[in-house]
C-alpha cells in the first residue's frame, strides 16, 4: 500500500498539463471511476480495522494531494488558454477598424436627391464625356457662344462638326432623357460637371451639379415656384424663404436665380449672406420651346420647367465651409468632421 500511495505522489508531483483538455484527462486517471486514486479507496474499504487505522491518514492525504494538484493545474490551463505560443493576452481587446465617412459633397448630393426622389422624381445619369450636341446645340447655345470657346470648355477631340469635350453641366443628361424616356418626365440628374476655370476659393475646374427637370401638359412658372419652396423648406428647415430674381440662361424662358432667405441671420444680415439675409442656391427656369423641339416635344402642347445647383455650393451654405477648395484637398482634418453627419 504504501509503495502504491508514493507512486501515485511522484506522479503527481510530475504531473504537467498544456491545457484545460489535458488536466480534465488527468483528473479521470487518478480521481475518475477507475482512477488510480479511486482504486487505492476501493481496496481500502475491504481492510480489517487495523489496516484501516494504518493507513487511512495517508490514503485521504493522498487524495486531497490530487485534489489540489489537478486545481492548480485547472487554474494554470485557464490563464494558458487566453495566450498564444508567444504568450500574449488574447483577451486585450483588438485594435478596432478605422472606418472611413462618407464624402460632405456626397452626403448633400444624396439629400438632394432624396428630397426630389420623394416629390416623385427619378433619377438618371450619363457620359461625361458628351459631345457638343447634347452639351451645347440641344440647349440653344448660339453657335458663337463663349462657353463654346477652349477658354471654358475642356474639348476631348475637335472634331469640326460635333466635338467631343468634358460636360460643363447636366443638362446634357436631361435632353438624352427627353429623346428616350416618354412623357411626362420628372428627373433629376446628379454629377460631376468640367469647367475650364481657375481654381479659387469660389470656382473650381471639377465641381457637381444637380439638375431637374419637368415636363407635362401645363406645367407653369407657378408649379416651378412651389417645388423650389418646397425643396428649399426639406432642405434648409421650414421657416425657409425664398426670391427669384429675373436671370438669363439660353436653355429657358423667363430664366431666375433662386435665393434662400438667410437662416444664420434669419435675414437680418450677417457675414455669410453679406448683410443681404439672402444666398444665391440655383438657376431656374421655362424650358425654352427650342429646347422642347430640339428634343421631338412639340412645345404647342407640352411645357416644362429646369433648374440647376451646385452641390458644393449647397454643401458650403449648410457647413458654412468659406472655401471651396476644402471639398477637393481631402485633408483628413477637414473630412472628419462629417463622419457623424450622416448614417452611412
Ligand atoms: C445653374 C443654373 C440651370 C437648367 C439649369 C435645363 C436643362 C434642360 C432644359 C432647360 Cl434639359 N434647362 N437646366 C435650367 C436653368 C438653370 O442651372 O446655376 N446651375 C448651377
Amino acid at each position: 500500500m504504501n509503495a502504491a500511495i508514493d507512486k501515485i505522489l511522484s506522479e503527481l508531483e510530475e504531473l504537467k498539463c498544456k491545457s484545460a483538455k489535458e488536466v480534465e484527462e488527468a483528473r479521470i486517471r487518478f480521481l475518475g471511476k477507475k482512477g488510480s486514486v479511486t482504486a487505492l479507496f476501493e481496496e481500502f474499504k475491504s481492510f480489517d480495522k487495523e489496516r484501516k487505522k494504518e493507513f487511512g491518514a495517508r490514503i485521504n492525504a493522498l487524495k486531497n494531494a490530487a485534489v489540489a494538484k489537478i486545481e492548480q493545474l485547472k487554474a494554470g490551463a485557464a490563464e494558458s488558454d487566453v495566450q498564444d505560443a508567444s504568450g500574449a493576452d488574447l483577451t486585450m481587446p483588438g485594435d478596432g477598424f478605422a472606418l472611413g465617412s462618407r464624402h460632405p459633397v456626397s452626403i448633400v448630393r444624396q439629400q438632394i436627391v432624396d428630397i426630389f426622389r420623394k416629390f416623385g422624381y427619378s433619377v438618371a445619369e450619363g457620359p461625361e464625356i458628351e459631345d457638343d450636341y447634347h452639351v451645347f446645340e440641344a440647349l440653344n447655345f448660339p453657335p458663337n457662344h463663349p462657353a463654346r470657346e477652349m477658354q471654358d470648355t475642356f474639348f476631348v477631340s475637335n472634331g469640326h462638326l460635333n466635338p467631343l469635350l468634358l460636360r460643363t453641366h447636366t443638362s446634357s443628361v436631361q435632353v438624352r432623357t427627353m429623346e428616350t424616356q416618354p412623357l411626362p418626365i420628372r428627373v433629376v440628374c446628379p454629377g460631376r460637371v468640367f469647367r475650364n476655370e481657375a481654381i479659387s476659393a469660389r470656382a473650381h475646374c471639377i465641381f457637381h451639379q444637380v439638375e431637374g427637370l419637368y415636363i407635362d401638359k401645363g406645367v407653369t412658372f407657378a408649379d416651378l415656384k412651389q417645388a423650389i419652396l418646397l425643396f428649399a423648406r426639406e432642405m434648409f428647415g421650414p421657416e425657409t424663404e425664398i426670391r427669384m430674381r429675373p436671370s438669363y440662361f439660353p436653355f429657358t424662358e423667363p430664366s431666375a436665380e433662386v435665393d434662400v432667405s438667410c437662416n444664420i441671420c434669419k435675414g437680418k444680415g450677417c457675414n455669410i449672406c453679406k448683410g443681404t439675409g439672402w444666398l444665391e442656391i440655383m438657376g431656374c427656369g421655362m424650358v425654352d420651346p427650342n429646347v422642347l423641339r430640339a428634343s421631338g416635344i412639340d412645345p404647342d402642347v407640352y411645357s416644362g420647367f429646369a433648374f440647376g445647383m451646385g452641390v458644393e455650393r449647397i454643401a458650403m451654405l449648410k457647413w458654412q465651409v468659406n472655401d471651396l477648395r476644402h471639398y477637393f484637398e481631402n485633408d483628413l482634418r477637414f473630412l472628419r468632421e462629417f463622419q457623424t453627419a450622416v448614417e452611412v
